[in-house]
């Protein structure tokens, strides 16, 4: 028989690490890959693994992901699936957002009591990564587990950023500490297969990605107040006795929840052979837009991934994701930049009306030099800019832009002004 499962998709704290992308619409609603958000990649994995019961749970909710998750996902009246939004309310009990990702879900489960299930599949809403949870859902069934957690190899850098886990020789884990410090990280390390070893990554690492059983849940937030699940809940089931496994994931997983590692996954998909396939049998499901196919004129082109309905005059883009509806003026350059598009056109009229009164246009506009950026949607970018990303600008908040670890992040709908340098 199926396993009876309902997925639920963190969607995101304040967000405060993704900002500005976060400002006016919730992490979930984040563009990614040009066309398509990051909400799609749980909610894929989900329904590529025959799951359809999703919910994504997020701190606001803002149009943009209403719409998104709306006119993206339809299931016919008789699969009993369903892809809904539960934004942190407030309610006679509390008036207050969600504290945690424990909480988030604590809050969230009078919502779940009107579906039929066994199993809870927690996911975060900020990774990227394929992966079939049927194996660690029949893992965690085959081996009478209370709580599976899947786990990743990584190395020393990385392992002071994650939950850090030891696992019996079956598999079971015996102890689990959230973002060890440097110091007692060495006490920490793993027996690990000969090419993790290889690679320096002998620290096993929780992916953030949780399957309970539906009663052991519900009891878990009886007995545990604590707000979070790597912080809290999952060390002290471990404690208590609760058998919690590992499943251990050996594909391609990173975590997209900071702009310097939102930027290099975004930029990974433009090279050769990327570490996360877009070209796979299994879809990344996102919104169907109607949209025409990109025109490219007398530009060169060197890894680089357009999604649709661009118009790209540039001379040059190069090492760069570029998003649905971009426009590129003549004579500019574009490169190790992430350029998100636009969620509209305008008129011929309206660009020649503008172009009279030095308003800049929708794009890019002619002779500019773009490197390592985020532009995100809708941003007017006027002729004879320069935006040159890296280590040597200074994070930093202004109106039309962000800095953050030498990423210039152009903030959704700002104008910037002919000859502008940044
Ligand atoms: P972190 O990623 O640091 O560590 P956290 O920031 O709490 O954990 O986020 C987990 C997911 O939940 C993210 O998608 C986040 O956006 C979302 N989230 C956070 N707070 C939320 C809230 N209040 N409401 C809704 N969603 C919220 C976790 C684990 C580690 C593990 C890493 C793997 O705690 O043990 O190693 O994930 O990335
Ligand atoms: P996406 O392609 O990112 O999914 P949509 O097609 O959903 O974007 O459009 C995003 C938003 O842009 C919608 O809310 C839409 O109403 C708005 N929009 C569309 N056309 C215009 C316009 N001409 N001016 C301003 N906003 C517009």
């Amino acid at each position: 028989m199926k396993p009876n499962v309902i997925s639920i998709v963190l969607g995101g704290g304040r967000g405060s690490r993704l900002f500005p992308l976060t400002h006016s619409r919730s992490k979930p609603a984040v563009p990614i890959a040009g066309k398509y958000r990051l909400v799609d990649i749980p909610i894929s994995n989900c329904l590529n693994s025959g799951y359809n019961k999703i919910l994504v749970l997020t701190q606001f909710n803002s149009a943009s992901l209403n719409s998104h998750i709306k006119n993206s996902y339809h299931f016919d009246i008789f699969s009993k699936g369903f892809v809904d939004i539960l934004a942190a309310e407030q309610n006679v009990d509390s008036d207050q957002w969600y504290q945690g990702t424990a909480d988030a879900v604590r809050q969230s489960m009078k919502h779940l009591d009107k579906y039929q299930y066994d199993y809870v599949l927690i996911l975060s809403g900020d990774q990227l990564y394929q992966m079939d949870f049927r194996e660690m859902i029949e893992c965690h069934i085959a081996n009478k587990g209370d709580v599976t957690i899947a786990t990743i190899p990584v190395n020393s850098k990385d392992a002071t950023g994650f939950g850090i886990l030891k696992a019996s020789p079956e598999g079971e884990i015996e102890s689990f500490v959230e973002k060890p410090s440097s110091d007692v990280l060495e006490s920490w390390k793993s027996e690990v297969s000969e090419k993790s070893k290889k690679e320096g990554k002998e620290y096993l690492a929780s992916m953030g990605i949780y399957v309970f059983n539906k009663k052991v849940l519900k009891r878990i937030f009886d007995e545990d107040p604590g707000d979070d699940f790597g912080k809290d809940l999952i060390p002290n089931a471990i404690a208590r006795g609760y058998k919690t496994l590992s499943f251990q994931y050996d594909g391609y997983w990173t975590d997209i929840g900071t702009i310097e590692s939102f930027y290099e996954a975004n930029i990974d998909l433009a090279q050769d052979l990327p570490k996360f396939n877009l070209f796979s049998s299994n879809p990344i499901y996102s919104r169907a837009r109607m949209l025409p196919p990109s025109k490219i004129m007398g530009s060169y082109v060197q890894r680089a991934v357009f999604a649709d309905g661009c118009i790209i005059m540039a001379d040059k883009i190069e090492n760069s994701v570029i998003g649905n509806r971009t426009r590129v003026d003549k004579g500019s350059t574009v490169i190790n930049s992430y350029i998100m598009g636009a969620d509209f056109y305008q008129e011929a009229e309206e660009m020649v009306e503008n172009e009279s009164q030095g308003i800049p246009n929708l794009g890019i506009g002619k002779y500019c030099y773009i490197d390592k950026a985020i532009i995100d949607k809708n941003a007017r970018i006027g002729n004879h800019v320069s935006i040159i990303g890296g280590k040597h600008l200074q994070d930093g908040d202004f109106e039309t832009h962000s800095i953050k670890d030498g990423i210039v992040v152009v903030k959704k709908n700002a104008v910037i002004r002919e000859n502008t340098q940044i």
